[in-house]
């Protein structure tokens, strides 16, 4: 009831625009109406007990000499702890969900930079907006290239700092209207310069998943190519795109998926000559990729689940956490971020599990 009550928004919250928002307005507002009833009863018997008790020049009473009172005592113990268990237990879960994202969760790259932010889809489509479809989980995997960023969308009560240097995650469920899209707004909240103030983007919600896919393939950097490029292009990907280096660069460079270049990379950087990436092949100086995103991995000292930080970790230094069974020969490989984010992405489609997404 609340919830519904609360969906517009009101004096102190802003609109509920995603599906987990109001566990944080619940708590909310239990604490706050809780604080404001005991400051009642507090700051009320305070004043009373003044007046009450006030020094008169002409009477001098007999002085009471309480020391205690037990079931006074009891009460104001037993009570607090009652009303504390579901501020914990409404804080420690609401926490816990809030971080950890669904399985299938929808997952856009996120690169925050003085003074914008970048949101980047698989089709390698990059826009200063996000755009997400209404009613799936959306899991947030954001880097930040300069300073230290934070990603806040009121809306949807969420916010996580963007650091240089390894990924953060942040994950919600847009809520929808039916058959508009609706904006949010999205701000920097961690002071990052002169132009702070202007690192601000929408969050465009669609009604659902099929017009964002019609969205998102309208957008599509391929619709830039012409019709006889695009006929080129279904030809032979690979050699049209290499063509185009020639001509366009920064063309070329957007018409290959982060998963593309990732394959790419895996064999231009050398990582083959170590890393199989089938399910049975027989693997080779290093361990396979096959099944590794999102699984524990044994290491030489105890283990680790392989998210994006992990393998981030394992190509920039590979000393730092040994799988179990293998050598420390793998040297700190040269790749910029943007091949970071490409490898992983390649990496997170090896998997028996894996959808597209
Ligand atoms: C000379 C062989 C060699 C090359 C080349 C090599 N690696 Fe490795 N790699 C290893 C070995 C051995 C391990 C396991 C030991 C360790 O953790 O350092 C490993 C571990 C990893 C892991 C952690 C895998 C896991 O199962 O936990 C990742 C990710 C990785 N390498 C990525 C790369 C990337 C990306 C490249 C290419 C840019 C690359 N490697 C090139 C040998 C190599
Ligand atoms: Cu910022």
């Amino acid at each position: 009831m609340m919830s519904a009550l609360l969906a517009r928004g009101d004096f102190w919250m802003p609109m509920q625009g995603a599906e987990g928002a109001w566990v944080v307005d619940w708590l909310f507002y239990f604490i706050f109406w809780v604080s404001l009833v005991f400051f009642i009863i507090i700051a009320g018997g305070m004043f009373w007990f003044m007046w009450r008790y006030r020094r008169r020049h002409e009477e001098h009473g007999p002085e009471s000499n309480v020391s205690h009172n037990t079931a006074l005592e009891l009460t104001w113990t037993i009570i607090p702890t009652i009303l504390l268990i579901p501020m914990f237990w409404w804080g420690f879960t609401g926490f816990m969900d809030a971080r950890v994202a669904p399985n299938n969760a929808y997952d856009i790259n996120v690169i925050a930079q003085k003074w914008s932010w970048r949101f980047v889809y698989p089709n390698n489509y990059d826009d200063n907006n996000l755009h997400v479809p209404a009613g799936v989980p959306i899991r947030l995997v954001m880097r930040s290239e300069d300073v230290i960023h934070s990603c806040y969308i009121p809306d949807f009560r969420v916010k996580r700092d963007v650091v240089p240097g390894r990924y953060s995650t942040l994950w919600f469920t847009a809520k929808g209207a039916q058959g508009r899209t609706t904006e949010h707004h999205l701000f920097c909240a961690e002071y990052c310069g002169t132009s702070h103030s202007d690192m601000k983007a929408k969050v465009i919600v669609h009604p659902s998943r099929e017009d964002f896919d019609a969205w998102l393939a309208n957008a599509d950097p391929l619709k830039q190519l012409t019709p006889e490029q695009y006929e080129a292009y279904v030809k032979d990907p690979e050699g049209f795109i290499e063509e185009l280096r020639k001509t366009d660069p920064d063309l070329a460079a957007r018409l290959v998926t982060p998963v593309e270049h990732g394959r790419r990379l895996y064999e231009k950087k050398g990582c083959a000559q170590c890393h199989t990436i089938t399910k049975d092949a027989p693997s080779r100086n290093g361990p396979t990729w096959w099944n590794v995103y999102g699984h524990k991995v044994l290491l030489r000292d105890g283990s680790s689940i392989a998210d994006e930080n992990y393998l981030r970790e394992s190509i920039v230094n590979p000393g730092a956490k040994i799988v179990a069974g293998y050598d420390n020969i793998m040297g700190p490989q040269r790749v910029n971020d943007r091949e970071i984010d490409a490898l992983i992405a390649f990496i997170k489609t090896l998997r028996d599990d894996y959808q597209k997404p």
